[in-house]
């Protein structure tokens, strides 16, 4: 070869080192599309892929996430219930850093920082559609359309703003059912979108939320099936202390008229009633002529809302089929992170319940897939203590942003590449405020760890501790606070307990704005 000079090697050199700096600068940052799929009290043991013994339902759209994506088996939520987990969400702090603590008197600062109105500044088209529930409306979107407060399942009216709408909003009437509905606006929000940017499209979804009402099409979905019992249905709470004693959120007592079909639906039209009547009025006179009594009669609650509840979700499955069909058609699915989860997890039926609130496994942990080619290998399964904490931070570092200090959770993304830093989190703080309120959950504290919890529960009605150890009792049946063979165990807990509790910050006594007058709402 021939030898080369000095000023030839020197543009040699340069050109190989300008050809890479220059594909640098000519390809745009990667930034993914992200569409967060959210339902409302989807208990995780109503997702096929999540393998409940019972097999409740098939859920085949959602378990594509789970065969194209992650599955997250331990997804926690600080505070089990709507509001506040929305507000988690949306910011990545717990309720005390983010000022919504309740369904009951909390309204949501919309002045903070969330995550949708820091992709908003990046570049990001940002929209919402559906459950909101933060009193406020919201802020940090390019258009939002939301159900106000928990909205209805049929015909429901809607409230909508962003760009160029009035300021404050205006209310929008609809006819059908509201899980399509809310698809339907979605999907033509991303027909209609600036097809050069960035989008971030949050489908909230009110299904399957109390009352349970499902869309007159999947009515006798289940071909009036006996679902299979929960083995702790007829739960007498021993072992556990007056809370758990004294809450109102049993299938046997709590479940009324309306959440059991005897009552029917106000929104419904004259055509649409017709319909619901169809189905549940013979059934209806067959429960009222059986006279049920004892277990009989709550194996027929439990049926009943199971149909109901169930039937709920599969329109929230169709939802996911449609909204990932057309991410296929467009030709987005590899640019585009979609995420399924739920604001909580739910009781079906388990110790006797329906609703949410507790530490407590079923209500604890929510479901969580994730699919984002290229990140997360297809029917990847990940275990490790994550939680909705972490959800602003995963958009925010997926879109290559700067994830602010104040934000409580930890990104997902080195998780996704099944990268879970060393770190990790080993344990998770839990906090519930609202009582008095519906449901008569008390106020309680504690720690979660893969194996242990310890609770604390306490106010006017309660002040006792509680350890249990879910290696041993997988449905927290019986607490082992105070045995001498635990000892170690609820010191070392103890302790832990009280580092997370000073280094978030969780004030104490609890603050003034967590008060609560004994509630009006019904349901929440
Ligand atoms: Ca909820």
């Amino acid at each position: 070869m021939k030898p080369r000079s000095l000023p030839q090697l020197l543009c040699l050199f340069l050109g190989t080192l300008a050809t890479p700096l220059a594909a640098l600068a000519d390809d745009p940052p990667h930034r993914p599309n992200i569409v967060l799929i959210f339902s409302d009290d989807h208990a995780w043991q109503a997702i096929s892929a999540y393998g409940d013994s019972r097999k409740l339902l098939d859920t085949p759209n959602i378990d594509r996430l789970a065969r194209e994506g992650m599955r997250f088996d331990r997804c926690l939520v600080p505070n089990s219930i709507c509001g506040p987990s929305r507000a988690t969400l949306l910011t990545g702090k717990y309720s005390h850093a983010n000022g919504f603590y309740n369904n009951t008197n909390s309204k949501f600062d919309g002045s903070q920082l969330t995550f949708p109105k820091l992709l908003q500044k990046a570049g990001y088209q940002t929209a919402i559609f559906g459950k909101w529930h933060l009193v406020s409306d919201p802020t940090g979107f390019d258009h939002w359309h939301i159900l106000p407060g928990q909205g209805v399942y049929y015909n429901p009216p809607m409230k909508r703003g962003g760009t160029g709408l009035p300021p404050k909003g205006e209310i929008i009437k609809h006819n059908g059912y509201t899980t399509d509905l809310l698809t339907d606006l979605s999907l033509d929000w991303l027909k209609q979108r600036d097809k050069d940017k960035p989008f971030l499209l949050m489908l909230h979804h009110k299904a399957p939320h109390r009352d349970w009402e499902p869309a007159l099409r999947h009515l006798g979905h289940d071909k009036d099936r006996q679902y299979p019992l929960p083995e702790t249905l007829f739960d007498d709470y021993s072992g556990r202390g007056k809370a758990e004693r004294e809450q109102d959120m049993t299938i046997a007592k709590t479940m009324n008229r309306v959440d059991l079909k005897l009552t029917p639906p106000k929104q419904l039209t004259e055509e649409q009633r017709k319909t619901w009547d169809a189905y549940y009025n013979p059934r209806n006179e067959a429960f009222r002529q059986a006279s049920l009594t004892g277990k009989d009669l709550l194996r027929w609650k439990y049926n009943r809302y199971l149909h109901d509840y169930l039937g709920c979700i599969k329109a929230v499955d169709e939802s996911v089929g449609r909204v990932l069909k057309y991410l296929d058609d467009a030709g987005l699915a590899k640019d585009t992170l979609v995420v399924y989860s739920s604001d909580q997890g739910f009781y079906l039926g388990e110790h006797g319940w329906f609703d949410k609130r507790w530490i407590f496994e079923e209500s604890l942990r929510t479901a969580l897939l994730i699919r984002w080619p290229g990140a997360a290998k297809p029917g990847s399964v990940n275990k490790d203590m994550v939680s909705n904490l972490d959800f602003a931070e995963t958009f925010l570092d997926a879109a290559g942003q700067v994830i602010p200090s104040e934000m409580q959770g930890r990104s997902l993304v080195p998780l996704l590449k099944e990268q879970t830093p060393a770190d990790w989190r080993k344990s998770l703080y839990y906090h519930y405020y609202e009582h008095p309120g519906p449901h008569n959950v008390s106020r309680h504290y504690g720690v979660v760890t893969p194996r242990y919890k310890l609770v604390y529960f306490y106010g006017p009605d309660a002040n006792y501790w509680e350890l249990f150890d879910r290696q041993k009792d997988p449905q927290e049946l019986r607490s082992v606070y105070g045995q001498s063979e635990y000892a170690a165990v609820q010191k070392e807990l103890h302790e832990e307990l009280s580092r997370l509790r000073k280094e978030l910050k969780v004030p104490d006594p609890d603050p003034k704005q967590t008060e609560i007058k004994p509630p009006k709402a019904k349901n929440s």
